[in-house]
């Protein structure tokens, strides 16, 4: 059976001091600080962000944590206890899109922008517990680390927004992947307690209080064990197919069309036609059940009633986005059949995890229902979080 509970999660106090002494071990000086960074989930929102919509995600209390001091010769060192055979070591200078590839790019492609004010270099310690690989946005999390990192270090003083900014920029410029804003804003503006509702086109925000437990539910992320990448594969197909439904109806965003009944110029007649109206039909669904769950949230109701909000939105992601895959699939399946208000994939989709919303005394049998049924190698209940911060 799977554990739903990450008891074995460090607090940051223990988080910073692994980091610290790791770092010392292997530079032989302590860091200047250690700052952390979550993962996230997002109760509903996908593929919104980079269609001019809204997005509702909460902060893992999982984080990654980047221990960090300057150096005097001009070199940047990486080094991840996640990753220990794969440490890489580069001029500052010398830093271009792809080099330092892997893990290593998230951090360099953070780094380079910042560069002239690192002429002396980092050395630059990585640690942490964000499931890599399982939609849950571990490389969000390694991002926003390292940004607030050299921005109290260096002095730059990033604003919150600079910080999403400096992240997602390394993201989609040196990494590669053309993603939206909603992982980094997750990762910077959450805060413990709240699901934040952000507007990804003005970047206004709201915290909406999130307090499961009160309502006796709890909210259930299930890795299904299938992995994804969105530098390669189907999400930038999506990205492309989204800015041609929205080129051909003459908007800016899928998000400006106000309703289902809005698309209907892009049925032509053709199979393309028919697929950019699916996609399209995801995008302006999708953002509406972002306003139905948190009109819910705001009017006090019983929290269960998202449950079939959420359902939806991954039928809305199996049909009509087509991003779903089959263990995906069935771990919702599974999750409902054994009781879940709710279920759905969360993420850019093509692998990765799945939120269940469960009773809190439910948990350990859907747990058990979506390892058995559907073979999910682990699952474990969300306490919404806080966002990045400086540990030590
Ligand atoms: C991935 C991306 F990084 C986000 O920007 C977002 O588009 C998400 O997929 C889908 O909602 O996590």
């Amino acid at each position: 059976m799977s554990r739903a509970v990450d008891t074995d999660l460090p607090t940051d106090e223990e988080a910073a001091a692994r980091a610290v002494a790791a770092f010392t071990d292997r530079f032989g000086t302590a860091p200047e600080g250690v700052w952390a960074a979550p993962g996230r989930v997002n109760v509903i929102g996908e593929h919104t962000d980079y269609n001019g919509g809204h997005v509702l995600p909460v902060a893992l209390p999982h984080t990654t944590r980047a221990a960090v001091a300057r150096r005097d010769d001009g070199r940047l060192v990486l080094t991840s206890l996640q990753h220990p055979d794969a440490d890489a070591d580069v001029a500052v200078d010398d830093l271009v899109p792809g080099t330092p590839g892997g893990w290593a790019g998230y951090p360099a492609g953070v780094v380079v922008q910042v560069r002239t004010s690192v002429p002396g270099g980092l050395s630059l310690l990585v640690d942490g517990d964000v499931p890599a690989g399982a939609g849950l946005s571990s490389s969000a999390a390694l991002e926003c680390a390292v940004a607030l990192a050299v921005s109290d270090l260096l002095g730059l003083g990033l604003t919150p927004d600079q910080l999403v900014d400096t992240a997602r920029r390394a993201e989609n410029d040196f990494v590669g992947a053309p993603t939206g804003i909603l992982d980094q804003s997750a990762s910077v503006l959450c805060t413990a307690g709240h699901a934040l509702h952000l507007d990804t086109r003005d970047r206004s925000s709201e915290q909406v209080p999130l307090d499961l437990a009160a309502a006796g539910l709890a909210l259930l992320v299930v890795d299904s064990g299938t992995t994804h990448d969105h530098a390669v594969g189907g999400y930038g197909d999506r990205r492309r197919e989204c800015e041609e439904g929205a080129r051909r109806l003459g908007v800016e965003f899928l998000c400006d069309v106000p309703d289902v009944a809005g698309l209907a110029a892009l049925d032509d007649g053709t199979a393309e036609g028919a697929l950019l109206l699916r996609r399209a039909r995801h995008v302006v669904t999708e953002d509406a059940r972002v306003a139905e769950v948190v009109a819910l949230l705001r009017a006090g109701a019983d929290p269960r009633d998202i449950g079939p909000v959420l359902t939806a939105g991954h039928a809305s992601l199996r049909d009509d986005f087509e991003i779903s895959v089959p263990e995906l699939d069935a771990v919702v399946e599974a999750a409902l059949d054994a009781g879940a208000y709710g279920a759905r994939m969360v993420g850019g989709g093509f692998g990765g995890s799945a939120v269940a919303l469960v009773d809190a005394g439910a948990v350990d049998a859907v747990s058990s229902a979506v390892t058995e049924r559907a073979g999910a190698p682990r699952s474990f209940v969300v306490v919404p979080s806080a966002g990045v911060r400086r540990l030590s």
